[in-house]
């Protein structure tokens, strides 16, 4: 039985959230809330949240304003990286608009140059994110970097962020990642209860929505709902079941997602920035310490940018088994060096370790490899 059917106005709604966000956006300025800018999962979104203000991932998905952006950056750019430039110097990101602040970190070369450019229409406060996850000195330096951002808001605000705030942001957005974590862990039920399509609506929805009370609840829900209509028999064809890693996808990418389903599997879990990479893990709340806390989630996300970079094999390893995978996909953007690079180390580990068949895609924002992208996958998912 098709639940996605029965469900469409809640997915349409997550859908929308993104547009609905720009008026929400609007209100919280008229109220003069703070809002805070990101293009990243590193940055500790506990700490503006701490002072009161609402944090947005701006936008970066679509080709829309990648030619505006070409004029002052190099073609051979990622699509990402060209995305939030012009958005922001366009004005087309009403996020961007009303942003007063936008914090990004030194995490791939190209990203952290384009700050240098950013800054020049927009404040800018760049974290130095270190590129070794195991080292003590880097741990140090994260947490002086989460420090320093504290500082820097309560500058430009003219507040004061106390621990007991930090403390009360990070049980928020705990419950707020519990809440999601129940809506993807759908994933693992076989046969599938709902389409990768239908997950990443949520989650790429809820990056959107900014009264987190009201996105816990009715993420909640919805996960709720699901599992109960699929103990009483709804659920999805059995079909081979993906998993997706690699770059962050959304937006002009849920083409791959697409392409994956219209060809005869369903995406059970997306081990990249929308999805486990950066909700998995909690900040740990029984630490003392809420920089050391924080320092010690952030730092552990396994992005490529790290080197080396064990966590994602790690978090990947788990997923393959959880979600009793058949394959996995690896998505690259174009000109992603570190993600693409790691490519072989991925193959490898899935392929040899995990036994399961592997692929990787490299895409950008057009819609011009749609048709081969249809064609890759069909041809994968048949040998499955
Ligand atoms: S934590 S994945 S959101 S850096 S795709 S801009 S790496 S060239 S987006 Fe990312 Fe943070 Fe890592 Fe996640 Fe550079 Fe690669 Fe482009 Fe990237």
């Amino acid at each position: 039985m098709e639940l996605r059917k029965e469900l469409p106005e809640i997915f349409e709604e997550f859908g929308e959230a993104r547009r609905n966000g720009f008026i929400s956006a609007k209100n919280l300025k008229e109220k003069n809330v703070p809002l805070v800018g990101t293009f990243c999962t590193y940055m500790p979104s506990e700490i503006p949240l701490a002072m009161g203000a609402s944090v947005v991932s701006l936008c970066a998905t679509s080709d829309e304003t990648i030619p505006d952006a070409e004029v002052d950056l190099p073609r051979n750019l990622c699509p990402l990286i060209k995305s939030s430039y012009g958005f922001g110097k366009t004005d087309k990101c009403p996020f961007f608009y009303f942003s007063d602040i936008v914090v990004g970190e030194t995490t791939c070369d190209g990203k952290k140059k384009m700050y240098e450019y950013m800054a020049e229409f927009k404040p800018v406060h760049v974290m130095e994110l270190p590129n070794s996850q195991v080292k003590q000195e880097s741990k140090d330096l994260w947490r002086s970097e989460i420090i320093k951002l504290k500082e820097v808001l309560e500058k430009q605000f003219g507040v004061t962020i106390t621990e007991d705030q930090i403390k009360e942001a990070i049980k928020l957005k705990n419950r707020e990642r519990e809440a999601l974590k129940s809506l993807y862990h759908l994933g693992k039920l076989k046969p599938a209860a709902i389409s990768g399509q239908d997950i990443l609506k949520v989650l790429y929805g809820s990056t959107f929505k900014f009264n987190k009370e009201d996105t816990i609840k009715e993420v909640t829900e919805l996960a709720e709902r699901i599992k109960k209509e699929y103990d009483e028999g709804k659920r999805l064809d059995d079909r081979p079941r993906i998993i997706i890693t690699g770059c962050p996808i959304g937006g002009a990418t849920e083409k791959v997602v697409k392409a994956i389903e219209d060809n005869g599997a369903y995406v059970v879990a997306f081990e990249n920035c929308m999805g486990s990479k950066a909700i998995e893990r909690l900040v740990d709340e029984d630490v003392e310490d809420v920089y050391d806390a924080l320092a010690d989630k952030y730092l552990n996300i396994g992005c490529s940018v790290m080197t080396p970079n064990p966590n994602r094999i790690d978090m990947l390893s788990k997923m393959v088994d959880e979600y009793q995978a058949d394959a996995v996909i690896d998505v690259i953007l174009t000109a992603c060096h570190t993600y693409s690079v790691e490519t072989l180390k991925i193959k490898r580990f899935v392929n040899e370790e995990k036994k399961i068949p592997y692929m990787s895609v490299e895409t950008d924002y057009s819609t011009s490899d749609i048709g081969q992208l249809n064609t890759r996958m069909a041809a994968f998912i048949e040998m499955l």
